[in-house]
């Protein structure tokens, strides 16, 4: 099951529920569309992925682009699993200054398997990092486009007796406890775009993730529900822009907005369509938190379809629904049918 993707095109960090120190939304570089994550390696830097699975810590699947300019002066963790606790596994996997990989499993103590294998510089790659863990047959395993740089199997929920072991996050960046011995000067920068996490469960979407490229398709016209009140113009405009001064609103509950969105401005042909993510930005103006709900909405040829109610507090907070199929239908999604449908929003 998809869990979570983005490309970065929202172009705020406000996506990520935990951002510590400055790492940057970048329009310098893109893999896809116009925009990336940037750590600039100075000091602590870290994004925490808006994942929430009652199933998370027994096996997922993280995918994210990287492009690396230069090598750390010493290993610096790039992507970091934590554990439940100190006692528990926790996974780092570092970049080493040769450019080497380093997997660094910690349980009790820590345990580094290296790579033989080098990544490149000044081009995009594609990192994966899988965790299965079981007491049998279980994997941990870094990928660099496809190939196996470091892998470990077996015994993969190593424990402290009477403490599972259980991954509860996903953070990119400085990892926010490692062991003594391995204190890290933070040095590396990179570019990092399409990033995805994906879980076991289901038959979509369940396994290593690959290779793919994740679109923005932005409002762009009028749809068949205008039933909340623009700032001024038309109610698509005012919410398919980055201003937060243009807005549509409501006081009631059960009024839908709905608009159709543009075409992806992808730049090589379109294979399959994996999973579509709908992400809208949402603030109550009075404090009423924990009384008012949203949905996301999609309208197809087929029907319609109102997404899990989301709660709306006085910050603007971004909320999503990730849909593996087209959920007026129940079967796959497709290039056309994502282009035909509508998307928006229903106050509860
Ligand atoms: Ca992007
Ligand atoms: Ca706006």
């Amino acid at each position: 099951m998809r869990l979570f993707h983005t490309g970065l095109e929202a172009g705020t960090l406000d996506i990520f529920p935990d951002v510590v120190g400055s790492p940057e939304i970048s329009s310098v570089r893109a893999r896809t569309g116009e925009r990336s994550l940037y750590f600039s390696g100075e000091g602590i830097q870290r994004v925490l992925l808006p994942i929430n699975s009652t199933v998370l810590g027994y096996e997922m699947y993280f995918r994210m682009y990287m492009f690396v300019e230069n090598l750390p002066t010493s290993a610096q963790t790039i992507v970091f699993f934590p554990g439940a606790s100190y006692y528990n596994l926790y996974l780092l996997v570092k970049l080493m200054p040769d450019g080497r990989i380093l997997m660094y499993e910690h349980y009790l103590y820590g345990y580094s398997y290296y790579s033989t294998k080098t990544i490149e510089l000044n081009k995009w790659f594609r990192l994966e990092v899988g965790v299965a863990m079981y007491a049998v047959d279980g994997v941990l395993e870094v990928r660099i486009n496809g190939e196996t740089f470091v892998s470990r199997t077996g015994n993969t929920r190593r424990r402290r007796s009477g403490i599972e072991s259980r991954i509860f996050g996903i953070v990119i960046g400085s990892p926010w406890y490692i062991p003594s011995d391995t204190y890290e000067t933070n040095t590396l920068s990179f570019y990092a775009d399409d990033i995805a996490v994906n879980d076991y469960v289901g038959d979509k979407n369940n396994s290593w993730i690959g290779d793919s490229f994740i679109y923005l398709m932005r409002p762009n016209g009028v749809g068949a529900y205008s039933q909340l009140t623009p700032v001024a113009g038309d109610n698509y405009s005012c919410v398919s822009d980055e201003s937060e001064s243009t807005y549509v609103s409501t006081s009631d509950p059960n009024k839908i907005d709905t608009y159709s969105i543009e075409e992806p401005d992808y730049d090589s042909p379109i294979g399959t369509v994996t999973s579509a993510q709908i992400s809208y930005k949402i603030r109550t103006a009075e404090n009423r938190s924990g009384k008012l709900l949203s949905a996301p909405v999609i309208k197809t040829g087929s029907g319609e379809y109102v997404g899990n109610d989301k709660g709306i507090t006085m910050e603007y907070l971004y909320e999503r629904e990730v849909l593996e199929e087209d959920p007026t239908t129940n079967e796959d999604w497709t290039l056309t049918k994502i282009k035909n449908m509508e998307i928006g929003v229903k106050s509860k």
